[in-house]
Parts: structure tokens; sequence; C-alpha cells
């Protein structure tokens, strides 16, 4: 690529880093760190079970040297970036710590994103290398390693690919280099990987978490969490969300040493067998599947009794959605409210019961910093809502590459703008009430109504488009695009997705539902903000169902 490679860096003030050493959050470790060490200690306990795959320790790190020293061996160097899409396969694991191994900085796809979504992150990222797994739920990606590498502007120079690789390199045929492995961890302050953003304005941000920060971060959830060597825990949503990552995740019963069972589905059909089987004890949902799970439990032959802590987290639990949820499965719940730029908050396995079903937790750290602010950045009364603001030893200071979403993101101090709106009790427990941005949280996939706009503005028979949330009985919340046809036009809303799909973007993103308007109302003044607008359609759409 021509441009400059743009550093990846996360710049805590030095005095804040060394509060956060001296307290003990930082210690050091880094991900090749971990990996060898368990290898070592845990060697014969099993990493991951995934379909046909059992790995133990000892295995999951000889394959993830082996694809470390054949990364490396093409050519990439420590430090590039490797956009990865690779489902709930076990090849996911492999390659998340074959690159850590390798000092190469994963950038996590969802196996949802398409062809928008990754060559924007190819480009944000300045990625050289993509790795993904040949079909999942019937995508094949090949095909969309070829049109990504005909998309201007993208610096991918090898495309590794997991099952047939086709004209592509095989991830089972990496050249043998192992003498290119680091003989030396990297600096713990520096980036491990880009995480990408739920996309509150626009396209999805990226995210440069530290060694030291991430690792602290599933380290302290392992101990909230109660999770340890004997934790089987079942990765039910997508494994490359943040998380079944790391709250406490994959990444931390790895850390523990426990076993971590892949899920190629979070529909109780395929993943109540798999608990049984394997007699998991750990796993996270999103509240829809949450109340799915709740319902299916009542009736189903499996055996789910090695079940202790189910977390639900993503998007909201309505009190009377944990009631439900607490009644009909055999576990201990636990709420989960979190973000991948970092913050985030339990309910604590021995809160009493009204905090478990009636909040959404209180922060990891007694030095995560929590503001609830009114709109002049005045902090509310106790009890009262406002917009939460963080900062912390594992919330980010700035994203990657985007000085514009830095400049909304984050406060003069280095807090970050969550956007969400929260009560704050006095126990400190959260409860989220909303949001100031314009995202719809479907299903806890976080969907840019700008985003969802621009995508809609191009079709051809669109003359103007507004995309709000709905409130939705089983999603939580759905899309739906108010819709200004061209003149003389009439379009059918499934060309409409069919059109979206075709453009290549995640299928989430998709509106669940069309309005067709003949104008949008202008306010007194004449002109109306987007923010405004979408709110007014919300609530007039609300109201009108309401009505019938
Ligand atoms: C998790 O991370 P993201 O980055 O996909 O989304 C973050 C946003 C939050 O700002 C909030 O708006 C919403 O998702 N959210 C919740 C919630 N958990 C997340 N809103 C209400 N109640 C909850 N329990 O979604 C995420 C990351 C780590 C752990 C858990 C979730």
């Amino acid at each position: 690529m021509s441009d400059a490679l743009i550093p990846l860096v996360q710049p805590w003030p030095a005095d804040l880093a060394e509060r956060y050493r001296a307290a003990g959050y930082w210690r050091g470790e880094t991900f090749p760190g971990i990996l060898r060490d368990r290898a070592v200690r845990f060697a014969e306990r099993t990493a991951v079970v995934a379909g046909e795959d059992r790995w133990t320790y000892a295995e999951l790190n000889a394959r993830a040297e082996k694809i470390a020293a054949g990364l490396l061996g093409l050519g990439l160097a420590p430090g590039d970036r490797v956009v990865i899409q690779l489902g709930n396969t076990a090849a996911y694991y492999a390659v998340v710590w074959g690159l850590f191994r390798a000092g190469l900085i994963p950038v996590f796809a969802l196996a949802a994103h398409r062809l928008t979504e990754v060559a924007h992150f190819a480009r944000k990222s300045q990625a050289s290398a993509y790795v993904a797994v040949e079909r999942y739920e019937g995508f094949d990606y090949r095909t969309l390693a070829r049109e990504l590498l005909a998309q201007p502007d993208i610096g991918v120079q090898h495309v590794v690919i997991a099952g047939d690789a086709a004209e592509f390199q095989s991830l089972d045929a990496l050249p043998g280099a192992p003498g290119l492995l680091p003989t030396s961890d990297p600096d713990p302050q520096s980036v491990a990987f880009l995480q990408i953003s739920g996309g509150s304005t626009g396209l999805s941000k990226l995210i440069p978490r530290t060694h030291d920060d991430y690792i602290y971060s599933f380290r302290a959830s392992n101990e909230i969490c109660g999770i340890g060597a004997d934790s089987v825990y079942l990765v039910a949503l997508p494994a490359a969300h943040n998380f079944p990552m790391s709250s406490p995740g994959a990444l931390g019963v790895f850390y523990a040493g426990g076993t971590v069972v892949l899920s190629p589905s979070p529909s109780p059909d395929v993943a109540f067998p798999l608990i049984a089987r394997e007699r998991v004890t750990d796993l996270g949902l999103v509240p829809p599947l949450a109340l799915l799970w709740a319902q299916a439990a009542e009736r189903t032959p499996h055996d789910l009794s090695s079940l202790r802590v189910l977390q639900v987290g993503g998007a909201k639990l309505t009190l009377e959605a944990a009631r439900r949820v607490v009644a009909a499965l055999p576990v201990r719940l636990q709420q989960v409210f979190g973000m991948a730029e970092g913050l985030v908050n339990y309910t604590r396995l021995d809160d009493d019961e009204d905090t478990v079903l009636g909040t959404q937790g209180r922060p990891i750290s007694p030095d995560d910093e929590v503001l609830v602010v009114d709109d002049h950045g005045q902090p509310v009364a106790q009890g009262q809502p406002g917009y939460l603001l963080t900062r912390g030893p594992y919330t980010i200071r700035r994203y990657h590459n985007d000085e514009p979403a830095n400049a909304r993101s984050f406060t003069e101090d280095g807090f970050y703008r969550t956007g969400d709106i929260v009560v704050q009790r006095a126990s400190g427990h959260l409860i989220v009430q909303g949001r100031a941005h314009d995202h719809i949280n479907r299903a806890g996939e976080k969907i840019s109504a700008e985003e969802v706009e621009d995508l809609l503005l191009a079709h051809p028979q669109v003359f103007d488009v507004a995309v709000v949330s709905i409130p939705d009985e089983y999603l939580g919340e759905r899309i739906c695009a108010f819709v200004i046809p061209r003149q003389g036009e009439k379009p059918r809303p499934p060309e409409i997705k069919a059109w979206m799909r075709g453009r290549g973007v995640a299928a989430f993103k998709l509106p669940d539902q069309f309005v067709l308007v003949n104008a949008f109302e202008v306010t007194a003044v004449g002109k109306t903000s987007r923010k405004e607008l979408r709110a007014r359609l919300r609530a007039d759409f609300i109201a009108s169902q309401k009505k019938d």
C-alpha cells in the first residue's frame, strides 16, 4: 500500500498506566506468553471441542505454532494485520493463537460480514492477509476473497483458506518455517488485535486492544464469574464477538485451563445435546436466545444439569424476561453489560435476586471510572438517568485510524462516550434505559441507522430514506426503513433486500420492515435533523401500531 502504516497505539497517560500497573491490573502478560505457559501447565487437558475435533492444550499450541510459522513463511511480518473470518470452527482458535504467536494482529470479522464490511476492515487496518473458512452456513468465503482482491485500495497480499482452498493458500499446507517464530514476547502495552465496534454512526470502527488491558479484563472476569480449570464453556454466540471472546469467554477459559466447546449454532436443537455430552458449565447468550432456550428447556429430553451460570448480555434483558429465564432454566443468571471498547459490567454471583433480575451489573474494576452525565456533561443526581461515560484500565482511549470518530467518542480527559443512557444505583449497579446513538440493537447485533440509510440511498428507486429501530417482542428491536420512492417508482421490499444482499452486506443489516411514504414532514424551521426525523417516525409508527 502507498499509505504509510498507521501505528497501532493506545495512549493511556503515563500516570494512569503507572497506577494500573501498581494496582496489579497490568501484569506484563502477553498472549504468546499465556499460550506457551498453558501448553505446558495444562498440556493434556482438553482445550477445544468442535465437531469431531478435540484438542488438548499441547495440540492447540502445536497447531498455533505451525500456523504462526507458516504465515511468517509466506512473508508476513510481526505487526502486520490479518482479517480473519472463520465462524465457530476449531480452526478459529488455532488461527487466533497462531496469529498471537507470530506477533500478527488479528482483525475480527464476524462470519455474517460480507464484502462491504470485510473490504472496510481490510482498508482501515491496512491488512496484508485475509484468513477465512472455505464455507460456513452455506456461504463461500473464497468468492468473497476473490471480490475482495478486486476492490481498490486493498493491500491484501495473501489469502489463506481453512478447507478446500481452490486457487488460494491452504491453511493446512502452509510452509513450515519454525525458525521464523519470534523468540521474544511482544511489549505487553502494544496492541494485540483490532476488534470491531458495533458501529453507531456509519461503518464499524476498529478497536485496538493491548495485551495488558485485554488480559486484565478476562482474568478479572474469571474471578467474578468463577471460571477455573474445571469450567466447560459453550460458545453459542459468534466466537469473534467480544462477549463470548472475553467476558470471560473463551479467552478467560483458556487462561484458566478449562475447556471451550464450540457450537455451530445457538439453536437449542444443536446446543442442548452438546451441553449434555460435554457437561457444559457456563455460557453466554443474548436476550432473545435466552428466552428461546427457556422455552425449549421446558420440554427437552437432554440433561442440562451440568449448567452452572447462564450469562445474558449484548442487549437489555427486561425484568419480565429475566424472571422467565430463571424460572425455566436450572442455572444461576448473570447479566452482562459490556462493549467491545472496554467497560464490562456483571451482576455478581452473590448479588440478591432483585439486583440480578433488575440491573445490568456493575463494573469489573475498582478503577473503572463511571460518570452519568446530562446534555451539558454535568453529573446527574444519583438515581437519575444520564449518559454513561467511562475510562479505566481496559477501556480504549481512541479508535484506530479514525480521527472524526475519536473527536466524537472521547472527552478531552479521555472518557469514552458509550452512548448508553443509564441509571446508577447507590451500589454501583447500572440499569440501561436507552441510548443516545441512532443504532439498532437487533438481538445483540448493533446496526448503524446511518450505514443502512447510506446503502439504501444508492438504490435506483429510492429517493430518500430514514432507518429506525422499532421495539420487537422477540428481537428486542427490529430495523424499519421508511422509504420515499423516486417519482413513478414502486420499490418492492423483497427486491430491495435482494439488491442489498447483492451489494455484499451482512444479512443482519437488512431491514425487517419497509414503510413506503410520500414525504418526510419537516419541522416548523423548515429543516430537520436525521436524528429528529428518525425519532418522530419511530414515535408515530409505534403510536399507530398501538391503535391497531
Ligand atoms: C457487547 O458489545 P458491543 O460492542 O457489541 O455492544 C456494546 C453496546 C453497549 O454500549 C450497549 O448499548 C449494548 O451494546 N449492550 C447492552 C447490554 N450489553 C450490551 N444494553 C443493555 N443491556 C446489556 N446487558 O454487546 C458486549 C461486549 C462484552 C460483553 C457483553 C456484551
